[in-house]
Protein backbone atom coordinates (compact mmCIF):
# COMPACT_ATOMS: atom_id res chain seq x y z
CA UNK A 1 0.00 0.00 0.00
CA UNK A 2 2.70 2.51 1.30
CA UNK A 3 4.45 2.18 -3.06
CA UNK A 4 0.70 2.88 -3.98
CA UNK A 5 0.60 5.69 -2.07
CA UNK A 6 4.26 7.24 -3.60
CA UNK A 7 2.48 6.41 -6.85
CA UNK A 8 -0.19 8.70 -5.80
CA UNK A 9 1.85 11.42 -4.93
CA UNK A 10 3.88 11.27 -8.35
CA UNK A 11 -0.11 12.22 -9.89
CA UNK A 12 -2.03 14.16 -7.01
CA UNK A 13 -0.65 16.67 -4.44
CA UNK A 14 -0.74 15.27 -0.93
CA UNK A 15 -3.81 17.30 0.23
CA UNK A 16 -6.09 15.39 -2.16
CA UNK A 17 -5.15 12.17 -1.03
CA UNK A 18 -6.91 11.66 2.09
CA UNK A 19 -5.91 9.28 4.38
CA UNK A 20 -6.57 10.33 8.14
CA UNK A 21 -10.07 8.92 9.91
CA UNK A 22 -11.27 12.63 10.25
CA UNK A 23 -10.85 13.82 6.71
CA UNK A 24 -12.23 10.56 5.42
CA UNK A 25 -15.14 10.36 7.79
CA UNK A 26 -17.76 12.71 5.33
CA UNK A 27 -17.38 10.41 2.45
CA UNK A 28 -18.01 7.05 4.44
CA UNK A 29 -21.86 7.29 5.18
CA UNK A 30 -25.08 7.76 2.70
CA UNK A 31 -27.62 10.13 2.75
CA UNK A 32 -29.75 7.66 4.28
CA UNK A 33 -27.36 6.86 7.07
CA UNK A 34 -28.12 3.03 5.98
CA UNK A 35 -24.72 2.18 4.85
CA UNK A 36 -21.01 3.25 6.26
CA UNK A 37 -17.93 1.79 4.92
CA UNK A 38 -14.28 2.17 5.64
CA UNK A 39 -12.00 3.68 2.94
CA UNK A 40 -8.26 3.19 2.48
CA UNK A 41 -8.12 6.94 1.34
CA UNK A 42 -10.65 9.74 -0.39
CA UNK A 43 -8.81 10.81 -3.86
CA UNK A 44 -10.08 14.21 -5.26
CA UNK A 45 -8.47 14.81 -8.77
CA UNK A 46 -9.28 17.65 -10.99
CA UNK A 47 -8.84 16.77 -14.20
CA UNK A 48 -9.46 13.04 -16.96
CA UNK A 49 -6.18 12.81 -16.64
CA UNK A 50 -5.16 12.40 -13.15
CA UNK A 51 -8.32 9.74 -13.25
CA UNK A 52 -7.09 7.80 -15.80
CA UNK A 53 -3.02 7.95 -13.86
CA UNK A 54 -5.44 7.10 -10.50
CA UNK A 55 -7.61 4.16 -12.10
CA UNK A 56 -4.15 2.97 -14.06
CA UNK A 57 -2.40 2.97 -10.63
CA UNK A 58 -5.39 0.78 -9.19
CA UNK A 59 -5.46 -1.78 -11.77
CA UNK A 60 -1.74 -2.43 -11.50
CA UNK A 61 -2.17 -2.28 -7.55
CA UNK A 62 -5.90 -4.29 -7.96
CA UNK A 63 -7.29 -2.06 -5.76
CA UNK A 64 -10.85 -1.56 -6.10
CA UNK A 65 -12.30 1.93 -6.69
CA UNK A 66 -15.77 3.81 -5.03
CA UNK A 67 -16.72 6.65 -7.73
CA UNK A 68 -18.51 9.60 -5.90
CA UNK A 69 -20.23 12.40 -6.58
CA UNK A 70 -22.66 14.11 -4.18
CA UNK A 71 -23.41 10.66 -2.17
CA UNK A 72 -27.00 11.14 -2.21
CA UNK A 73 -27.84 7.91 -3.81
CA UNK A 74 -30.31 5.86 -2.31
CA UNK A 75 -29.02 2.54 -2.57
CA UNK A 76 -25.32 2.71 -1.13
CA UNK A 77 -23.67 2.43 -4.52
CA UNK A 78 -21.21 5.25 -3.68
CA UNK A 79 -20.48 4.14 -0.42
CA UNK A 80 -17.31 1.65 0.08
CA UNK A 81 -17.34 -1.81 1.58
CA UNK A 82 -16.54 -2.65 5.06
CA UNK A 83 -12.56 -3.76 3.91
CA UNK A 84 -11.19 -0.57 4.48
CA UNK A 85 -9.16 -1.82 1.18
CA UNK A 86 -11.12 0.20 -1.50
CA UNK A 87 -10.61 4.23 -2.60
CA UNK A 88 -13.18 6.54 -2.95
CA UNK A 89 -13.09 8.50 -6.13
CA UNK A 90 -14.40 11.82 -5.50
CA UNK A 91 -15.41 13.90 -8.55
CA UNK A 92 -16.34 16.64 -6.32
CA UNK A 93 -13.41 18.86 -7.88
CA UNK A 94 -14.04 18.49 -11.39
CA UNK A 95 -16.73 21.04 -12.16
CA UNK A 96 -15.53 23.04 -14.84
CA UNK A 97 -18.45 23.69 -18.06
CA UNK A 98 -16.18 23.23 -20.83
CA UNK A 99 -19.12 24.97 -23.42
CA UNK A 100 -21.90 25.75 -23.86
CA UNK A 101 -23.29 25.22 -27.84
CA UNK A 102 -26.01 27.91 -27.93
CA UNK A 103 -26.86 26.98 -31.84
CA UNK A 104 -26.81 22.90 -31.16
CA UNK A 105 -28.60 23.80 -27.86
CA UNK A 106 -26.23 21.62 -25.42
CA UNK A 107 -23.75 22.15 -22.78
CA UNK A 108 -20.27 20.41 -22.10
CA UNK A 109 -19.71 19.95 -18.82
CA UNK A 110 -17.60 17.76 -15.75
CA UNK A 111 -18.77 15.08 -14.04
CA UNK A 112 -18.31 17.20 -10.37
CA UNK A 113 -20.75 20.17 -11.54
CA UNK A 114 -23.81 20.46 -8.80
CA UNK A 115 -26.96 19.99 -11.08
CA UNK A 116 -28.28 22.92 -9.27
CA UNK A 117 -25.30 25.35 -10.94
CA UNK A 118 -26.20 23.80 -13.80
CA UNK A 119 -29.78 24.70 -14.25
CA UNK A 120 -28.52 28.11 -13.27
CA UNK A 121 -26.31 28.37 -16.09
CA UNK A 122 -28.46 27.47 -18.68
CA UNK A 123 -31.21 30.07 -16.77
CA UNK A 124 -28.07 32.55 -17.76
CA UNK A 125 -27.85 31.25 -21.13
CA UNK A 126 -31.33 31.82 -21.42
CA UNK A 127 -32.03 27.51 -22.10
CA UNK A 128 -33.63 25.23 -19.37
CA UNK A 129 -31.54 22.72 -18.51
CA UNK A 130 -34.84 20.12 -17.73
CA UNK A 131 -33.38 17.91 -14.72
CA UNK A 132 -35.09 18.46 -11.60
CA UNK A 133 -34.70 16.90 -7.93
CA UNK A 134 -34.60 17.34 -4.61
CA UNK A 135 -31.46 16.80 -3.90
CA UNK A 136 -30.32 18.92 -7.26
CA UNK A 137 -28.74 21.08 -4.24
CA UNK A 138 -25.92 18.67 -3.79
CA UNK A 139 -26.08 15.63 -6.70
CA UNK A 140 -23.53 15.94 -9.20
CA UNK A 141 -24.21 15.24 -12.77
CA UNK A 142 -21.38 12.32 -12.88
CA UNK A 143 -23.50 10.71 -9.92
CA UNK A 144 -26.88 11.69 -12.18
CA UNK A 145 -25.72 9.82 -15.35
CA UNK A 146 -24.31 7.06 -13.53
CA UNK A 147 -27.88 6.33 -11.72
CA UNK A 148 -29.73 7.71 -14.73
CA UNK A 149 -31.89 9.81 -12.07
CA UNK A 150 -35.04 10.63 -12.76
CA UNK A 151 -36.90 13.10 -10.84
CA UNK A 152 -39.83 15.48 -11.54
CA UNK A 153 -39.61 16.20 -15.15
CA UNK A 154 -39.44 13.06 -16.56
CA UNK A 155 -43.19 13.01 -18.29
CA UNK A 156 -42.06 15.91 -20.55
CA UNK A 157 -38.09 15.50 -20.84
CA UNK A 158 -37.31 11.62 -20.42
CA UNK A 159 -34.48 10.90 -17.45
CA UNK A 160 -31.26 11.81 -17.89
CA UNK A 161 -30.34 9.65 -20.20
CA UNK A 162 -32.50 10.92 -22.54
CA UNK A 163 -30.97 14.55 -21.93
CA UNK A 164 -27.63 13.05 -22.55
CA UNK A 165 -25.76 13.00 -26.35
CA UNK A 166 -22.27 12.70 -25.23
CA UNK A 167 -19.56 11.03 -22.77
CA UNK A 168 -15.67 10.76 -21.78
CA UNK A 169 -14.95 8.05 -19.72
CA UNK A 170 -12.40 6.78 -17.88
CA UNK A 171 -12.33 2.56 -18.68
CA UNK A 172 -11.17 -0.11 -15.83
CA UNK A 173 -7.82 -0.12 -17.58
CA UNK A 174 -7.36 3.67 -17.23
CA UNK A 175 -7.56 5.37 -20.73
CA UNK A 176 -10.12 7.54 -21.78
CA UNK A 177 -12.81 7.04 -24.11
CA UNK A 178 -13.48 10.42 -25.60
CA UNK A 179 -17.17 10.16 -26.97
CA UNK A 180 -18.12 14.22 -26.54
CA UNK A 181 -19.91 14.57 -29.36
CA UNK A 182 -23.20 16.81 -29.42
CA UNK A 183 -24.99 14.77 -32.07
CA UNK A 184 -28.62 13.66 -32.21
CA UNK A 185 -28.03 11.13 -34.29
CA UNK A 186 -25.13 8.61 -34.72
CA UNK A 187 -25.64 4.84 -35.20
CA UNK A 188 -22.38 3.68 -35.65
CA UNK A 189 -22.71 -0.04 -33.81
CA UNK A 190 -23.13 -0.67 -30.72
CA UNK A 191 -24.11 2.23 -27.85
CA UNK A 192 -21.12 2.83 -25.64
CA UNK A 193 -23.01 5.72 -24.25
CA UNK A 194 -26.25 4.03 -22.97
CA UNK A 195 -23.86 1.41 -21.72
CA UNK A 196 -22.30 3.63 -19.27
CA UNK A 197 -25.45 5.56 -18.53
CA UNK A 198 -26.87 4.14 -15.46
CA UNK A 199 -23.80 1.73 -14.74
CA UNK A 200 -23.15 3.05 -11.15
CA UNK A 201 -20.07 3.18 -11.54
CA UNK A 202 -19.11 -0.52 -12.38
CA UNK A 203 -18.11 0.02 -16.29
CA UNK A 204 -16.43 2.68 -15.88
CA UNK A 205 -15.98 6.47 -14.22
CA UNK A 206 -18.04 9.47 -16.11
CA UNK A 207 -15.62 12.47 -16.46
CA UNK A 208 -17.74 14.66 -19.00
CA UNK A 209 -20.93 14.61 -20.58
CA UNK A 210 -22.60 16.87 -23.43
CA UNK A 211 -26.35 17.10 -22.35
CA UNK A 212 -28.88 18.65 -24.33
CA UNK A 213 -30.61 22.21 -23.24
CA UNK A 214 -34.23 23.52 -23.97
CA UNK A 215 -35.79 26.65 -24.45
CA UNK A 216 -36.90 28.60 -21.46
CA UNK A 217 -40.62 27.88 -21.35
CA UNK A 218 -42.47 31.44 -21.54
CA UNK A 219 -45.39 30.84 -18.35
CA UNK A 220 -45.85 27.87 -15.98
CA UNK A 221 -48.88 27.73 -13.99
CA UNK A 222 -49.03 24.76 -10.58
CA UNK A 223 -52.03 23.71 -9.35
CA UNK A 224 -52.22 21.38 -6.44
CA UNK A 225 -55.63 19.23 -6.39
CA UNK A 226 -57.84 16.94 -4.64
CA UNK A 227 -58.58 13.61 -5.31
CA UNK A 228 -60.69 10.47 -3.59
CA UNK A 229 -59.61 7.86 -4.65
CA UNK A 230 -56.07 6.83 -6.97
CA UNK A 231 -58.53 5.75 -9.92
CA UNK A 232 -59.33 9.35 -10.48
CA UNK A 233 -56.00 10.96 -9.98
CA UNK A 234 -55.30 8.51 -13.25
CA UNK A 235 -58.80 9.76 -15.23
CA UNK A 236 -56.93 13.40 -13.98
CA UNK A 237 -53.68 12.19 -15.73
CA UNK A 238 -55.24 10.74 -19.05
CA UNK A 239 -57.60 14.19 -19.14
CA UNK A 240 -54.49 16.38 -18.39
CA UNK A 241 -52.36 14.32 -21.06
CA UNK A 242 -54.96 13.96 -23.74
CA UNK A 243 -55.64 18.03 -23.23
CA UNK A 244 -52.58 19.78 -22.29
CA UNK A 245 -49.91 17.34 -24.16
CA UNK A 246 -46.54 18.53 -24.10
CA UNK A 247 -47.26 20.76 -21.55
CA UNK A 248 -47.82 18.96 -18.97
CA UNK A 249 -44.21 19.04 -17.61
CA UNK A 250 -45.12 17.82 -13.79
CA UNK A 251 -47.99 15.35 -12.58
CA UNK A 252 -46.80 14.37 -8.60
CA UNK A 253 -49.58 12.22 -6.41
CA UNK A 254 -49.20 12.60 -2.89
CA UNK A 255 -51.44 10.44 -0.51
CA UNK A 256 -52.82 11.68 2.50
CA UNK A 257 -50.61 9.72 5.00
CA UNK A 258 -47.60 10.91 3.38
CA UNK A 259 -48.27 14.84 3.99
CA UNK A 260 -49.79 14.05 7.73
CA UNK A 261 -46.22 12.70 8.05
CA UNK A 262 -44.91 15.98 6.19
CA UNK A 263 -47.03 17.73 8.58
CA UNK A 264 -46.01 16.18 11.77
CA UNK A 265 -42.09 17.30 11.28
CA UNK A 266 -42.39 20.67 9.56
CA UNK A 267 -45.81 22.21 10.01
CA UNK A 268 -45.10 24.92 7.83
CA UNK A 269 -45.85 22.11 5.28
CA UNK A 270 -49.20 21.24 5.57
CA UNK A 271 -51.42 20.77 2.91
CA UNK A 272 -53.24 23.65 2.09
CA UNK A 273 -55.94 21.48 0.07
CA UNK A 274 -59.15 21.43 3.07
CA UNK A 275 -59.30 18.01 4.96
CA UNK A 276 -55.82 16.97 3.32
CA UNK A 277 -57.77 14.88 0.94
CA UNK A 278 -57.01 10.77 0.47
CA UNK A 279 -54.70 12.21 -2.77
CA UNK A 280 -52.96 15.14 -3.86
CA UNK A 281 -51.86 15.95 -7.01
CA UNK A 282 -49.55 18.72 -8.21
CA UNK A 283 -49.94 19.57 -11.45
CA UNK A 284 -47.47 21.94 -13.52
CA UNK A 285 -48.63 22.92 -16.87
CA UNK A 286 -45.34 25.26 -19.08
CA UNK A 287 -46.01 26.79 -22.38
CA UNK A 288 -44.15 28.79 -24.85
CA UNK A 289 -46.84 30.91 -26.30
CA UNK A 290 -48.34 33.29 -23.37
CA UNK A 291 -49.65 33.45 -20.16
CA UNK A 292 -52.71 33.80 -20.89
CA UNK A 293 -52.93 30.86 -23.14
CA UNK A 294 -51.69 28.26 -20.20
CA UNK A 295 -53.25 29.54 -17.57
CA UNK A 296 -57.04 29.47 -20.17
CA UNK A 297 -56.01 25.55 -20.46
CA UNK A 298 -55.23 24.61 -17.42
CA UNK A 299 -58.73 25.95 -15.71
CA UNK A 300 -61.03 24.57 -18.83
CA UNK A 301 -59.21 21.09 -17.88
CA UNK A 302 -59.87 21.88 -14.06
CA UNK A 303 -63.48 22.68 -15.14
CA UNK A 304 -64.18 20.18 -17.10
CA UNK A 305 -62.54 17.16 -14.06
CA UNK A 306 -65.02 19.21 -11.52
CA UNK A 307 -67.72 18.48 -14.08
CA UNK A 308 -66.58 14.61 -14.25
CA UNK A 309 -66.48 15.06 -10.49
CA UNK A 310 -62.78 13.99 -10.79
CA UNK A 311 -61.60 15.87 -8.50
CA UNK A 312 -63.00 17.57 -5.67
CA UNK A 313 -61.29 20.69 -4.95
CA UNK A 314 -57.87 22.78 -6.31
CA UNK A 315 -55.93 26.06 -5.43
CA UNK A 316 -53.81 27.48 -8.51
CA UNK A 317 -50.57 28.99 -7.38
CA UNK A 318 -51.20 32.86 -7.60
CA UNK A 319 -47.98 33.93 -7.61
CA UNK A 320 -43.96 31.87 -7.97
CA UNK A 321 -43.60 31.94 -4.73
CA UNK A 322 -47.12 30.20 -3.93
CA UNK A 323 -46.02 27.58 -6.75
CA UNK A 324 -42.79 27.05 -4.99
CA UNK A 325 -44.25 26.28 -1.60
CA UNK A 326 -46.45 23.43 -3.39
CA UNK A 327 -43.26 21.82 -4.71
CA UNK A 328 -41.75 22.40 -1.45
CA UNK A 329 -44.10 20.60 0.20
CA UNK A 330 -43.65 17.49 -2.18
CA UNK A 331 -40.12 17.96 -1.68
CA UNK A 332 -40.36 17.53 2.35
CA UNK A 333 -41.63 14.13 2.29
CA UNK A 334 -38.66 11.96 1.68
CA UNK A 335 -36.92 14.80 4.50
CA UNK A 336 -39.75 14.05 6.84
CA UNK A 337 -39.74 10.49 6.34
CA UNK A 338 -35.37 10.95 7.62
CA UNK A 339 -37.19 12.96 10.71
CA UNK A 340 -38.97 9.83 11.72
CA UNK A 341 -36.09 7.35 11.15
CA UNK A 342 -35.16 4.11 9.53
CA UNK A 343 -37.84 3.59 6.63
CA UNK A 344 -38.23 0.68 3.50
CA UNK A 345 -38.66 2.58 0.46
CA UNK A 346 -39.55 0.91 -2.55
CA UNK A 347 -38.51 3.02 -5.77
CA UNK A 348 -40.99 1.39 -8.77
CA UNK A 349 -42.91 1.29 -11.78
CA UNK A 350 -46.25 0.03 -12.77
CA UNK A 351 -47.50 0.29 -16.25
CA UNK A 352 -50.46 3.35 -15.80
CA UNK A 353 -52.83 0.29 -16.80
CA UNK A 354 -51.82 -1.44 -13.80
CA UNK A 355 -51.94 1.25 -11.16
CA UNK A 356 -55.05 1.58 -10.01
CA UNK A 357 -55.33 -2.45 -8.85
CA UNK A 358 -51.65 -2.39 -7.91
CA UNK A 359 -52.11 0.34 -5.33
CA UNK A 360 -55.85 -0.99 -3.77
CA UNK A 361 -54.51 -4.88 -3.60
CA UNK A 362 -50.96 -3.65 -2.06
CA UNK A 363 -52.77 -1.11 0.33
CA UNK A 364 -54.82 -3.70 1.63
CA UNK A 365 -52.38 -6.82 1.76
CA UNK A 366 -50.29 -4.45 3.73
CA UNK A 367 -52.73 -3.65 6.21
CA UNK A 368 -53.79 -6.89 6.59
CA UNK A 369 -50.36 -7.92 7.65
CA UNK A 370 -48.65 -5.51 8.81
CA UNK A 371 -50.71 -3.64 11.37
CA UNK A 372 -50.29 0.01 12.25
CA UNK A 373 -47.82 -0.10 9.25
CA UNK A 374 -48.06 4.22 7.68
CA UNK A 375 -48.00 3.29 3.77
CA UNK A 376 -46.07 6.36 2.77
CA UNK A 377 -47.00 6.50 -0.91
CA UNK A 378 -46.02 9.04 -3.26
CA UNK A 379 -44.13 9.81 -6.04
CA UNK A 380 -43.85 10.90 -10.24
CA UNK A 381 -47.35 9.48 -11.34
CA UNK A 382 -47.14 10.91 -14.66
CA UNK A 383 -44.28 8.30 -15.15
CA UNK A 384 -46.14 5.40 -13.16
CA UNK A 385 -43.21 5.82 -10.56
CA UNK A 386 -44.39 5.52 -7.17
CA UNK A 387 -42.54 6.07 -4.16
CA UNK A 388 -43.99 3.15 -1.81
CA UNK A 389 -42.42 3.48 1.02
CA UNK A 390 -42.95 2.08 4.25
CA UNK A 391 -42.62 3.48 7.55
CA UNK A 392 -43.13 1.32 10.98
CA UNK A 393 -46.45 1.89 13.24
CA UNK A 394 -46.59 4.76 15.47
CA UNK A 395 -44.89 4.41 18.52
CA UNK A 396 -43.03 1.24 17.56
CA UNK A 397 -39.43 1.58 17.33
CA UNK A 398 -38.27 1.77 13.42
CA UNK A 399 -34.68 -0.45 14.24
CA UNK A 400 -36.88 -3.72 15.58
CA UNK A 401 -39.36 -3.18 13.49
CA UNK A 402 -37.36 -3.36 10.25
CA UNK A 403 -35.40 -6.04 11.58
CA UNK A 404 -38.51 -8.45 11.97
CA UNK A 405 -40.41 -7.10 8.81
CA UNK A 406 -38.14 -5.82 6.01
CA UNK A 407 -37.86 -9.16 4.24
CA UNK A 408 -41.42 -9.67 4.30
CA UNK A 409 -42.54 -6.34 3.13
CA UNK A 410 -40.01 -5.71 0.74
CA UNK A 411 -41.88 -10.12 -0.59
CA UNK A 412 -45.35 -8.32 -1.00
CA UNK A 413 -44.71 -5.10 -2.41
CA UNK A 414 -41.86 -6.97 -5.25
CA UNK A 415 -44.58 -9.85 -5.42
CA UNK A 416 -47.10 -7.28 -6.49
CA UNK A 417 -45.07 -5.44 -9.16
CA UNK A 418 -43.45 -8.44 -10.86
CA UNK A 419 -47.48 -9.16 -11.14
CA UNK A 420 -47.95 -6.15 -12.95
CA UNK A 421 -44.72 -6.35 -14.89
CA UNK A 422 -43.26 -3.20 -13.05
CA UNK A 423 -39.54 -2.26 -12.03
CA UNK A 424 -38.29 -2.84 -8.68
CA UNK A 425 -35.99 0.11 -9.54
CA UNK A 426 -37.64 3.16 -11.27
CA UNK A 427 -34.90 5.66 -10.81
CA UNK A 428 -32.67 4.90 -7.87
CA UNK A 429 -30.97 2.56 -8.73
CA UNK A 430 -29.33 -1.09 -7.69
CA UNK A 431 -26.30 -0.32 -5.77
CA UNK A 432 -25.91 -2.43 -2.73
CA UNK A 433 -29.47 -2.32 -1.54
CA UNK A 434 -31.11 -4.37 -4.36
CA UNK A 435 -28.07 -6.52 -5.69
CA UNK A 436 -29.25 -9.36 -3.90
CA UNK A 437 -32.83 -9.37 -5.24
CA UNK A 438 -31.68 -8.08 -9.15
CA UNK A 439 -30.98 -11.78 -10.31
CA UNK A 440 -34.60 -12.86 -9.68
CA UNK A 441 -36.08 -9.66 -10.93
CA UNK A 442 -34.19 -9.40 -14.63
CA UNK A 443 -34.10 -13.11 -15.20
CA UNK A 444 -31.13 -15.43 -15.72
CA UNK A 445 -30.59 -14.41 -18.99
CA UNK A 446 -30.67 -10.80 -18.32
CA UNK A 447 -28.51 -11.48 -15.54
CA UNK A 448 -26.10 -13.33 -17.57
CA UNK A 449 -25.54 -10.77 -20.19
CA UNK A 450 -25.02 -8.16 -17.51
CA UNK A 451 -22.35 -10.19 -15.79
CA UNK A 452 -20.27 -10.93 -19.07
CA UNK A 453 -20.74 -6.80 -20.00
CA UNK A 454 -19.32 -6.29 -16.25
CA UNK A 455 -16.35 -9.23 -16.86
CA UNK A 456 -15.82 -7.65 -20.63
CA UNK A 457 -15.24 -3.84 -19.48
CA UNK A 458 -13.51 -4.70 -16.04
CA UNK A 459 -12.03 -8.06 -16.17
CA UNK A 460 -10.04 -7.75 -12.88
CA UNK A 461 -13.55 -6.08 -10.82
CA UNK A 462 -11.85 -2.99 -9.43
CA UNK A 463 -15.07 -0.65 -10.62
CA UNK A 464 -17.06 -0.73 -7.86
CA UNK A 465 -17.11 -3.88 -6.98
CA UNK A 466 -20.62 -5.74 -5.80
CA UNK A 467 -22.44 -3.03 -6.86
CA UNK A 468 -25.43 -3.72 -9.07
CA UNK A 469 -24.16 -7.28 -10.30
CA UNK A 470 -21.64 -9.63 -8.96
CA UNK A 471 -19.03 -11.53 -10.80
P1 LIG B 1 -23.70 9.46 -5.71
O1 LIG B 1 -24.69 9.16 -4.67
O2 LIG B 1 -22.40 10.01 -5.29
O3 LIG B 1 -23.42 8.13 -6.58
C1 LIG B 1 -24.47 7.35 -7.08
C2 LIG B 1 -23.89 6.17 -7.89
O4 LIG B 1 -23.22 6.66 -9.04
C3 LIG B 1 -22.84 5.37 -7.14
O5 LIG B 1 -22.92 4.03 -7.54
C4 LIG B 1 -21.53 5.96 -7.58
O6 LIG B 1 -20.46 5.04 -7.49
C5 LIG B 1 -21.83 6.33 -9.01
N1 LIG B 1 -21.13 7.52 -9.51
C6 LIG B 1 -21.17 8.78 -9.02
N2 LIG B 1 -20.46 9.60 -9.81
C7 LIG B 1 -19.96 8.85 -10.81
C8 LIG B 1 -19.14 9.12 -11.93
N3 LIG B 1 -18.71 10.35 -12.19
N4 LIG B 1 -18.82 8.10 -12.75
C9 LIG B 1 -19.27 6.85 -12.51
N5 LIG B 1 -20.03 6.53 -11.46
C10 LIG B 1 -20.37 7.52 -10.62
N6 LIG B 1 -33.15 10.31 -7.57
C11 LIG B 1 -33.98 10.33 -8.63
O7 LIG B 1 -33.73 9.63 -9.62
N7 LIG B 1 -35.12 11.09 -8.63
C12 LIG B 1 -35.46 11.88 -7.59
O8 LIG B 1 -36.49 12.54 -7.63
C13 LIG B 1 -34.58 11.92 -6.47
N8 LIG B 1 -34.84 12.72 -5.43
C14 LIG B 1 -33.99 12.73 -4.36
C15 LIG B 1 -34.27 13.57 -3.27
C16 LIG B 1 -33.42 13.60 -2.17
C17 LIG B 1 -33.75 14.51 -1.02
C18 LIG B 1 -32.26 12.78 -2.15
C19 LIG B 1 -31.32 12.79 -0.98
C20 LIG B 1 -31.98 11.94 -3.22
C21 LIG B 1 -32.84 11.90 -4.33
N9 LIG B 1 -32.56 11.07 -5.43
C22 LIG B 1 -33.42 11.08 -6.50
C23 LIG B 1 -31.43 10.15 -5.41
C24 LIG B 1 -30.08 10.79 -5.86
O9 LIG B 1 -30.07 12.17 -5.67
C25 LIG B 1 -29.79 10.48 -7.33
O10 LIG B 1 -29.59 9.09 -7.47
C26 LIG B 1 -28.58 11.22 -7.90
O11 LIG B 1 -28.54 11.02 -9.29
C27 LIG B 1 -27.25 10.77 -7.31
O12 LIG B 1 -26.25 11.70 -7.66
P2 LIG B 1 -24.94 11.85 -6.75
O13 LIG B 1 -24.02 12.80 -7.43
O14 LIG B 1 -25.30 12.17 -5.37
O15 LIG B 1 -24.34 10.37 -6.86
C1 LIG C 1 -38.50 11.85 -4.77
O1 LIG C 1 -39.18 11.61 -5.76
C2 LIG C 1 -37.25 11.06 -4.55
O2 LIG C 1 -38.78 12.75 -3.98
C3 LIG C 1 -37.17 10.45 -3.15
O3 LIG C 1 -37.05 10.11 -5.54
C4 LIG C 1 -38.13 9.34 -2.90
O4 LIG C 1 -37.88 9.41 -0.53
C5 LIG C 1 -38.08 8.72 -1.51
O5 LIG C 1 -38.27 7.51 -1.43
ZN1 LIG D 1 -38.50 10.20 -7.12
Amino acid sequence: MQNFINQLSEVLESKYILTQDEDKAPYLTDWRKRYTGKAFAVLLPSTSNEVAAIVKLCAQHQIALVPQGGHTGFCGGATPDNSGKQVILSLKRMKQIREIDIANQTITLEAGCILQSVQEKAVENGYLFPLSLGAEGSCMIGGNLATNAGGTNVLRYGNTRDLCLGLEVVTAKGEIWDGIKGLRKDNTGYDLRDLFIGSEGTLGIITAAVMKLYPLPVSQWTTLVACENIASTIALLTLFQKRANSLLTGFEMMTRESLDLNEKHFPQMANPLQGNPPYTVLIELSDHESEEHVRQLLETILEDAFEKSIISDAIIASNLTQANSFWHMREHITLAQAEEGANLKHDITIPLSSLDSFIRETDELMREKFLGVRIINFGHLGDGNLHYNIAPPLGADPKTFNETNEKLIHELVYGQVERCKGSISAEHGVGQLKLDGLRAHKGEVAHDLMKALKTALDPQNILNPHKVVSI
